[in-house]
């Protein structure tokens, strides 16, 4: 099928599963379309089956706020037509479902009827689509495209319950690719971050105010004075400056290290020996599964979807946002003891098996054929 992946192409958890999936569909032979405004960062290989759009928007002096969401309906219109898409799959509702809308409704102009799948992700609903400002576009896009789906029950639950939707919505939870793991990295080299005696503790993230950093480094510093340790932190955001700072007034600064962007992030978690995710709203919590499958126990807030994910007492244990007593106690328990340490880690590898791509892309491909399907039917 000849598939249309609109998706934002920056560090973030929507945009590699939106990257992740389309790669994969492309090695099922599907030919797939990325629509977005730079190239997706983990998308490293364009081939035959693999194209990226760019979608530009050119700066008009006259506008205060330059129209993305009118380059990227008409990106589309245009890529649609002349590679003769099938089906359009937007991830992030805003404002994808709303300029694939727009696109789908021009395309009919034409006679060219277009099936539109929206994932919603998790703060396109809970943080920024709920604020009145934009509420009713959101609300329209999510009833106008012909299939919905959800990246977790508890994002399904959330949605229903702050729109008024019409709309059915499937979840289908994100996945891991296993087989980029099953290859043990040679130049998997703990040595360059800790001393072979001290625990290595791991975050990834956009390091914006809803990942609560500060419990990471407040935790951190609980269990860097029960045992030798450091903690990687990998990302930029907005609140990495204060983090850093937080380090320095804690007199920790030596024992965590900033890395900044990566997309080698199984090069990090590899050798890590637990994940803090203490986020106060988290729909899934992709990165919490990569280092699960990456055999690394994770400690985390009970928020949003990660109980879906992270495992109480089985791969890591969940505790109330902001509880960073417990999250340490936590934390300590499970590293103080090597035989507790890899129980947990094979624990949380087996679990992550559970999201291989392999059991999740049969359920996207199912969702395709039907969305294809209603071409037949008028759903506009
Ligand atoms: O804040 C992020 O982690 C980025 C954000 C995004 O939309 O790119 O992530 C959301 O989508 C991910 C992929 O589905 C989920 O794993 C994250 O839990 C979700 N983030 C939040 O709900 C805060």
């Amino acid at each position: 099928m000849k598939i249309a992946i609109v998706c934002y192409p920056t560090f973030g958890g929507s945009g590699v599963v939106a990257t992740e999936l389309g790669i994969a569909l492309a090695e099922r032979g599907h030919e797939i379309h990325f629509v977005t405004y730079k190239q997706p960062v983990r998308l490293e290989l364009l081939g035959n089956n693999i194209h990226f759009h760019e979608v530009h928007v050119p700066e008009y002096p006259l506008f205060h706020y330059q129209p993305y969401e009118l380059a990227l309906s008409s990106k589309l219109v245009d890529t649609i037509r002349f590679y003769g898409i099938e089906l359009l799959h937007v991830h992030y509702a805003i404002p994808h479902a709303y300029a694939g809308y727009m696109a789908k409704k021009m395309l009919l102009e034409n006679d060219i009827y277009i099936p539109m799948i929206t994932t919603l992700h998790g703060t396109d609903i809970t943080l920024v689509g709920r604020h009145p400002f934009y509420k009713p576009a959101v609300t329209f896009s999510i009833n106008k495209s012909d299939i919905v789906t959800s990246v977790s029950e508890n994002l399904r639950l959330k949605t229903l319950k702050i729109f008024e939707l019409e709309k059915e919505i499937e979840v289908i939870p994100n996945f891991i690719d296993l087989k980029k793991y099953s290859s043990e990295f040679t130049d998997c080299q703990r040595t360059l971050m800790a001393n072979d005696d001290e625990r290595i503790i791991t975050h990834i993230s956009n390091f914006r105010k809803v990942k609560r950093i500060p419990d990471i480094i407040r935790v951190f510093d609980k269990v860097q004075k029960e045992m030798p340790a450091k903690l990687i932190m990998v990302g930029e955001g907005p609140e990495k400056e204060y983090a850093e700072q937080l380090c320095a007034e804690l007199d920790i600064k030596e024992k965590v290290i900033f890395l900044g962007n990566s997309t080698e992030i199984d090069r990090i978690l590899c050798f890590s020996d637990l994940f803090l995710l203490p986020s106060e709203s988290e729909s899934f919590g992709l990165a919490a599964l990569e280092a699960m499958a990456n055999k690394t126990a994770v400690i985390s807030s009970n928020t949003g979807g990660i109980p879906e994910v992270n495992k109480h007492g089985i791969t890591g244990f969940l505790s109330n946002v902001g509880d960073i007593d417990e999250m340490a106690a936590n934390a300590i328990y499970i590293l103080k003891d090597d035989n507790v340490l890899e129980e947990f880690k094979k624990n949380a590898f087996e679990i992550a098996s559970t999201f291989d791509i392999h059991h999740i892309l049969p359920l996207y491909e199912d969702l395709y054929e039907r969305a294809y399907r209603s071409r037949f039917k008028n759903s506009y």
